[in-house]
């Protein structure tokens, strides 16, 4: 069978290859060095260090090669050492590594917005801007929404998950590790219901997509008033929240509601964008078009770069001047997101991502049908999760999760937990990965979760 991947020229070995335990010798001497000199208040989800990393596998300092489900929490879709990008990287470093846009501009920064606004969902007029990170990203769209409007309300939900900056603190739902004691928050924004499948059911609520938004509408028009929302912001497949699928009609819903009420309807595609679902966006499954789409992580082969696109009326509503930043749009993050998406493009990784989910979703449910510690399998295209429980409930079971991903990584897998209640596995392979090196983690994962259950 010819898949994209098998296009893909790897320059390391795609093998898992233990050589010492883990975390080995060296790591084990880094982490050393690292407590006395960088702050504990950054954390790290494995305690291996990284020395080089291509395609499917980290290779640690130790010599270890790990396979890598992560992605650097879906960065490196493209792998994380793309040919193309390393060299567009160091091409563009060979010349200026900096000008800043908003003083002497350059052609890869307009080259990045007219992909983008090509790319992205809708067909209508757009304008894009860029910045280095996905919380800046959904600080700029909330700017831009409040001019644009006049008003001051955000709406975000349950679970959402939108950054650590004060604002995106403020959208974020969860108070540990995001939140606690980092306050006070800014103001106006506001928190609804979402739409959570397996817990809504469970709880007897009607997990329909259509009951599920007119339950949110309902409490934002109660406790807000249409006519004073800014934006309403969401993301399409929650990520940190733990890989919610709101049921079909949700996001439809709220973003019709949204068009009757001058509300504009921001699309958080951070964790979801570029390929990561099977489309390039998560949104186009139900053919919901954003007013503003956020984005970053996946866009430019791991190098920081985050963008908003929007409709061209709401983003040049804004004064000249009023968007900016020193670094957005850096020359070298463009270089890298152009030959991303030639990379994405050309070894059609929407379609990679498709035929990851239909290999590995199988066996995930496969297994959920046999281990009553698996209360729901979800996800799209290369971003599944597992949600863990207490036999017989729907009690999450989030020290089960830990120990799930800690027999992941002993045998050589880098998994990744995620979700309000730490209760899920989630899975993020760079999408260049072999089918032979993804089957080799699902058994290893499949293994770790028969142990850990038992
Ligand atoms: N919006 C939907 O997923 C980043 C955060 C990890 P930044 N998610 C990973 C952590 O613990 O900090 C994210 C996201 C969505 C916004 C963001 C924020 O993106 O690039 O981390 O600022």
């Amino acid at each position: 069978m010819t898949t994209a991947a098998t296009s893909v020229s790897y320059r390391l070995p795609q093998v898992r290859s233990l050589v010492t335990p883990l975390p080995g010798p060296e790591s084990v001497r880094l982490a050393e060095r690292r407590r006395a000199a960088v702050a504990a208040g950054v954390g790290s989800s494995v305690p291996v260090y990284a020395m080089d990393a291509d395609g499917g596998v980290i290779v640690d300092v130790d010599g270890n090669s790990l396979i890598d489900l992560g992605s650097g929490i879906a960065v490196t879709s493209v792998g994380a050492s793309d040919p193309r990008v390393a060299e567009a990287v160091a091409a563009q470093a060979a010349h200026f590594t900096h000008t800043c846009f908003m003083v002497t501009p350059y052609e890869g920064y307009v080259t990045v917005a007219e992909r983008l606004n090509a790319l992205t969902p809708g067909d209508h007029a757009k304008r894009t801007v860029l910045f280095n990170s996905g919380a800046e990203a959904v600080e700029n769209a909330v700017k831009v929404a409040r001019l644009a409007t006049g008003r001051d309300a955000v709406v975000a939900f349950d679970h959402a998950y939108h950054g650590r900056t004060n604002l995106t603190m403020a959208l974020t739902a969860k108070t540990m590790p995001y939140k606690k004691d980092f306050g006070p928050f800014a103001p106006e924004v506001y928190r609804m219901p979402m739409s959570y499948p397996y817990r809504d059911a469970a709880a007897g609520l009607e997990a329909d997509g259509a009951a599920a938004a007119r339950r949110a509408i309902d409490q934002i028009e109660k406790q807000i008033g249409g006519d004073a929302v800014a934006a309403v912001i969401l993301e399409p497949i929650q990520g940190e929240g733990g890989f919610i699928v709101p049921a079909p009609g949700f996001l439809p819903a709220l973003a019709a509601w949204a068009k009757d009420n001058g509300v504009v309807f921001i699309a958080d595609e951070v964790q979801t964008g570029f390929a990561r679902t099977g489309a390039w966006f998560a949104c186009e499954d139900e053919g919901v078009v954003p007013d503003i789409v956020t984005l970053a992580k996946g866009i430019a082969g791991g190098m920081p770069l985050s963008a908003i696109t929007g409709r061209a009326d709401l983003l040049d509503a804004v004064h000249p001047g009023g968007l900016g930043g020193t670094y957005g749009g850096n020359p070298v993050a463009c270089a890298a997101a152009l030959a991303a998406l030639d990379t994405m493009t050309e070894l059609d990784l929407p379609a990679r991502a498709r035929a990851i989910g239909d290999r590995a979703l199988p066996r995930l449910r496969a297994l959920a049908a046999e281990l009553d510690v698996i209360g729901d399998v979800r996800g799209r295209g290369a971003m599944l999760a597992i949600e863990l429980v207490r036999p017989g409930t729907v009690e999450p079971d989030p020290e089960l999760t830990k120990d799930i991903a800690a027999r992941a990584l002993a045998a050589g897998v880098v998994i990744l937990t995620c979700g309000t209640y730490g209760n899920v596995i989630r899975l993020l392979p760079p999408l260049v990965i072999g089918d032979e090196l993804l089957d080799d983690a699902l058994t290893v994962l499949e293994t770790a979760i028969r142990e850990a259950a038992a």
